[in-house]
């Protein structure tokens, strides 16, 4: 898919190399942007990462709705603070992604016409101050659960920006949280937003680790890749372990009749989130990927005369150092 953009190299299969290359990734070295490296390996990083980026600039989208309406000063300074820290993590991501050789209008334009994706989660609207609560609380938290381990990733760049961007994760989920306590010692309709944001987000949460491993075409090559630590079906049970006490303590219940805990698993058993519903936010068809897409590809559009700009800024003064030479 991404052939065209991406170096080709002479020697990608050559059996001599690919088995070096996975004795360093099995020693658990770091893969550096100059390193030599399967395509395969490139292709596969250049789709999560990219991914990733799209979906930490996309994501701004459901919780920038509610800036204006924050309930106090201090919540609005919060929300205000969380929304720009998800676009400086798109803006490491893509950093990350430019020293595979695409760059970042490659990778939007991609995003615009349908070729990449961002994360199904923010194809769900936020409806009431609750959610705001609710998307710090599970989809942050879902999101630190994914991407705590890829701090340990093969690919050097991919994980170093993990580690800043884990650690403003880890606060943007407990200010979520807090949001959603304060909330729940507040009146019944409060606590009956808090329980509503509950519900609609729980599955879509879930979704976020991606299908069940069963289903998932890329997890086996990833994992032999380090480029993913673990698989989709670990992650989820890992976050619902977590969560479902979490949610206990706020005095919420999880939407899920099958719910129970399993003490020879040691784990939660769980209803898995409804994949036909998934695969359809996929396709296109979730309740925001039309209104997601249209404001992407509006901030694009308006944009267009900052990068003419500049660019013609860059050629003005290379064309003046030139004659100077
Ligand atoms: N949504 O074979 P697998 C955040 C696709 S950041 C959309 O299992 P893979 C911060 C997948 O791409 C959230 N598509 O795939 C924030 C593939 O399709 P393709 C984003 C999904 O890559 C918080 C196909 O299904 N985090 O939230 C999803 O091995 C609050 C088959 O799936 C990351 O991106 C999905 N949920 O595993 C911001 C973390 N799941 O490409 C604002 C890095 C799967 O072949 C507010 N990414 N697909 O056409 C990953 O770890 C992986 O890419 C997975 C999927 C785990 C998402």
């Amino acid at each position: 898919m991404y052939a065209q953009m991406i170096k080709s190299e002479a020697t990608q299969d050559d059996p001599e190399k690919l088995a070096a290359f996975q004795a360093r990734i099995d020693r658990g070295e770091k893969i550096e942007p100059k390193d030599w490296m399967p395509e395969g390996y490139r292709k596969t990083l250049i789709r999560q990462i990219g991914q990733h980026a799209h979906s930490e600039i996309v994501g701004q989208l459901p919780e920038g709705n509610w800036i204006t309406r924050a309930p106090s000063l201090e919540r609005k300074v919060n929300l205000l603070a969380k929304v720009q820290d998800e676009a400086g993590h798109g803006l490491y991501l893509y950093c990350a992604a430019e020293t595979l050789g695409v760059s970042r209008d490659a990778l939007t334009e991609m995003l615009l016409d349908g070729r990449m994706k961002y994360s199904s989660i923010f194809n769900y609207p936020t409806l009431t101050w609750a959610d705001m609560g609710a998307v710090g609380w599970l989809v942050d938290g879902a999101a630190i659960m994914n991407q705590v381990p890829l701090q340990r990733t093969s690919y050097g760049p991919y994980a170093r920006a993990m580690v800043r961007i884990c650690k403003e994760e880890s606060f943007h989920q407990r200010q979520g949280y807090h949001l959603l306590l304060k909330m729940m010692a507040g009146t019944d309709d409060q606590k009956r937003m808090c329980q509503d944001a509950l519900n609609r987000f729980w599955y879509p949460a879930l979704m976020m680790f991606g299908p069940s491993d069963k289903d998932s075409v890329h997890s086996a090559q990833s994992m032999a890749w380090k480029i993913k630590m673990n698989t989709n079906d670990e992650l989820r049970q890992k976050f619902v372990d977590e969560t479902v006490p979490q949610a206990e303590y706020l005095g919420l219940t999880v939407p899920d009749d099958g719910l129970v805990w399993n003490d020879a698993r040691g784990h939660y058993d769980f209803t898995q989130p409804d994949w036909s519903e998934f695969y359809n936010v996929l396709q296109g068809n979730g309740p925001c990927n039309a209104e997601r897409m249209a404001a992407r590809r509006k901030a694009w559009d308006d944009g267009a005369w900052v990068r003419d700009a500049m660019l013609a800024h860059g050629q003005k003064k290379a064309a003046r150092r030139k004659a100077a030479e």
